[in-house]
C-alpha cells in the first residue's frame, strides 16, 4: 500500500465527510495498492476507512497476492459476492467508487438495509489529480515517445495512404517503443476530420485533405494523447485560416495555466478565441481531460470545471473546429501544471505543415 497516497485519500474523505468508502475501479485499485486486477463481471472492492483500516475482497479467481499489512477476503464464484463486505461496513454513509456495477451495490443494500450509498469516488480522484514525481516522471516518458511515433507516422502520409492502414502503423511503433497493448487510434482524412470520434476506416488520401491523428496509449501504465493535424499536398485559405485559430486556441489556453486558476478559465480563453473567429459552434466537446492511469481521468476542463489548477494536474488542451462535409481540424497536448506554470509535455512541432 502507497500509504502517502492513503494519507491524501483519507484527509480528501474527512474533507468530504465521509468515514467509510469503496474502491474499485482498476486504476484507482492501482494507484493505492500497486495491484492491477481487471475484474470484468466478477467482483472486487477495497474497503477503507478514515482510520485507515483497509480490506480488500475479491473472487478467488483473481489469484490476489496482496501488499503486506493488507487483509485479504476471498470468495468463489457461486457465493454471494458482497456477503464478507456487508460484515465489515459500519451503518451510515459509505462511499461507492462511481464505476462499481449495481449488482453489487444492490446486493450491499440488501444485506445491509442501515448503510446509505453515496458517490464515493471523490477522494481518490482527488488525490489521482495531482501527480507525484514518479507519475510524472512515466507521463512525460510516455509522452516523449508519442512525439517520436507522430512524426514517423506523418512521415507516411503520402500517396495512397489509407486511414486504418496508418493507424495500424502507430500501434505498431508504439509496440516497437514498449507500450503495454494496442489501442484504438484516430486516423481522420478530409470530411472524416469532422466527426471528433471519427474511427479510421478505408479512405485513402486526396490532396487537400487535412489529415488529423489523435493518438494515445498506455506506456507502464500512463497514458500519452497527443493530436496533430497535417494537410495534405495543399491547403486552403479557410484551412489555414481555421488551424490558425485552433492553433492560438491552443497557445492561449497554455499560457494561461497556472496554479489558482480555475480551469473553466482555461476552457474559456480558448472557446473566445474561437467563437471571435466565427466558429464557436463548430467547437463541439470540452477543452480537456485530465491524463495517468487512465487516458480520461478527473479533472474534466470544460466551462463548469471549478476546480482551480494545482501544481502536479496534468491534462490535455485540445481545441477543436468540426466543418461537417468539409474537414476538421484539432491540436492537442498534455501539459503538467508547475508552481508558476505549466509544462508541455508534447514537444512535437505545431505550425502548420503540408505534407508530401
Ligand atoms: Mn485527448
Amino acid at each position: 500500500m502507497n500509504q502517502e497516497r492513503i494519507r491524501r485519500v483519507i484527509a480528501n474523505m474527512e474533507a468530504e465527510g465521509l468515514t467509510q468508502m469503496i474502491v474499485s475501479s482498476t486504476a484507482s485499485l492501482y494507484y493505492l495498492t500497486g495491484l492491477w486486477m481487471e475484474p470484468h463481471e466478477r467482483m472486487i472492492a477495497l474497503y477503507l476507512d478514515d482510520t485507515g483500516r483497509a480490506k480488500l475482497f475479491g473472487n478467488e479467481i483473481f489469484g490476489i497476492v496482496p501488499p503486506q499489512g493488507l487483509p485479504l477476503s476471498v470468495h468463489k464464484d457461486g457465493e454471494n459476492p458482497v456477503k464478507d463486505l456487508a460484515r465489515e461496513i459500519r451503518p451510515g454513509k459509505l462511499g461507492i467508487d462511481k464505476f462499481w456495477s449495481s449488482k453489487f451495490l444492490i446486493g450491499l443494500m440488501e444485506l445491509r438495509p442501515d448503510m446509505t450509498p453515496v458517490q464515493g469516488s471523490g477522494p481518490v480522484d482527488k488525490a489521482r489529480m495531482r501527480k507525484d514525481s514518479l507519475e510524472i516522471e512515466a507521463l512525460r516518458r510516455s509522452s516523449a515517445f508519442n512525439d517520436k511515433v507522430v512524426e514517423q507516422v506523418i512521415a507516411k502520409v503520402k500517396e495512397g495512404a489509407v486511414e486504418n492502414q496508418l493507424a495500424a502503423e502507430v500501434n505498431r511503433l508504439y509496440l516497437e517503443l514498449g507500450a503495454d497493448c494496442e489501442g484504438v487510434q484516430l486516423v481522420c482524412f478530409g470530411p472524416n476530420g469532422a466527426d471528433p470520434h471519427h474511427s479510421a476506416d478505408g479512405t485513402v488520401v486526396k490532396a487537400g485533405d487535412s489529415v488529423t491523428f489523435d493518438i494515445f496509449i498506455p506506456f507502464n501504465r500512463y497514458w500519452c494523447d497527443m493530436t496533430r493535424t497535417v494537410f495534405f499536398r495543399e491547403a486552403g485559405e479557410k484551412q489555414r485560416q481555421v488551424y490558425d485559430l485552433v492553433l492560438r486556441a491552443n497557445l492561449a489556453a497554455i499560457e494561461k495555466i497556472k496554479p489558482g486558476v480555475f480551469l473553466s478559465e482555461i476552457d474559456k480563453t480558448a472557446r473566445d478565441i474561437i467563437a471571435e473567429g466565427g466558429y464557436g459552434p463548430y467547437f463541439t466537446h470540452r477543452l480537456g481531460h485530465g491524463v495517468g492511469l487512465e487516458c480520461h481521468e478527473p479533472p474534466d476542463v470544460g466551462n463548469v470545471s471549478e476546480f482551480p489548477l494545482e501544481p502536479g494536474m496534468v491534462f490535455s488542451v485540445e481545441p477543436g473546429i468540426y466543418l461537417p462535409g468539409e474537414f476538421g481540424v484539432r491540436i492537442e497536448d498534455l501539459v503538467l501544471v508547475t508552481e508558476n506554470g505549466c509544462e508541455v509535455l508534447n514537444k512535437a512541432p505545431k505550425e502548420l505543415r503540408i505534407v508530401e
